[in-house]
């Protein structure tokens, strides 16, 4: 299922041809070609990228707890998430195996209308995403308090598949996809950074496609 390669060596004919070629068919497709990130190619597909199994939740299972540096931790199931106000963001999505998909439809709650609710202490800097079967992915508190840093439960107005992370992930678009765990189950308010599993194994600690953090020392 996961295929993350540690390919840097991007320097012969065939691969370099390959990414110029598609950046070209970026622009002749009608697109912004400066939508697409260094080293990254377009498709149309929707790759399926993750570590481990695809949990299966009998309804009333699946829960959200926000905790950590909190006033008022708290958990939430299924129907109480999505009862709350909701955003639609369609948004282009950049893995770190090189694929880019553009305008993906996310619905879902802003990340930063949960954490009002439990009132942020002024220590909480990060946020650890916790994901089922111990995923983890560490972000910035500024990152997540964006109006396009949801947690989702639909893709294109439908629930998302469980192999793209249904009942509900989190999506921070504007970092590598990584940093997006599917089957989201916590969200941990914490004093200072910390490496989640990605990160723990190399990969870069913010991970912004377009300066091309994909490693440590990126
Ligand atoms: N729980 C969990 N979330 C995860 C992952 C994972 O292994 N486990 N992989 C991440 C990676 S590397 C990517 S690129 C995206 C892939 O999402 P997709 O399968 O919906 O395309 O999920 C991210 N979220
Ligand atoms: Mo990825």
């Amino acid at each position: 299922m996961l295929n993350h390669t540690r390919n840097r060596n991007l320097g012969n004919n065939f691969t370099v041809g390959f990414f110029d070629r598609n950046r070209d068919d970026v622009a002749s497709k009608g697109y912004d070609p400066s939508r697409l990130p260094p080293g990254q190619y377009l498709t149309e597909r929707f790759p399926v990228l993750h570590v481990g199994d695809v949990p299966t939740y009998e309804t009333g299972e699946w829960s959200l707890t926000v905790s950590g540096l909190v006033d008022k931790p708290f958990t939430l199931t299924f129907d109480e998430l999505t009862a709350l106000p909701s955003q639609t963001i369609t948004t282009d999505i950049h893995c770190v195996t090189k694929w880019s998909k553009f305008d993906t439809t996310w619905t879902g709650v802003r990340v930063k209308d949960l954490f009002a609710t439990a009132g942020v202490k002024p220590e909480a800097s990060h946020v650890m995403g916790h994901a089922e079967f111990g995923y983890t992915a560490n972000l910035p508190l500024v990152d997540v308090m964006r109006d396009d840093s949801l947690v989702v439960y639909a893709y294109d107005g439908e629930p998302i598949e469980p192999i793209h992370g249904g009942q509900v992930r989190l999506v921070v678009p504007h970092l590598y996809f990584w940093k997006s765990p599917k089957w989201l189950r916590a969200l941990e308010l914490m004093p200072a950074d910390k490496p989640g599993f990605w990160e723990r194994n190399g990969y870069h600690m913010y991970g912004d496609p377009f300066l091309e953090q994909r490693y440590w020392g990126d």
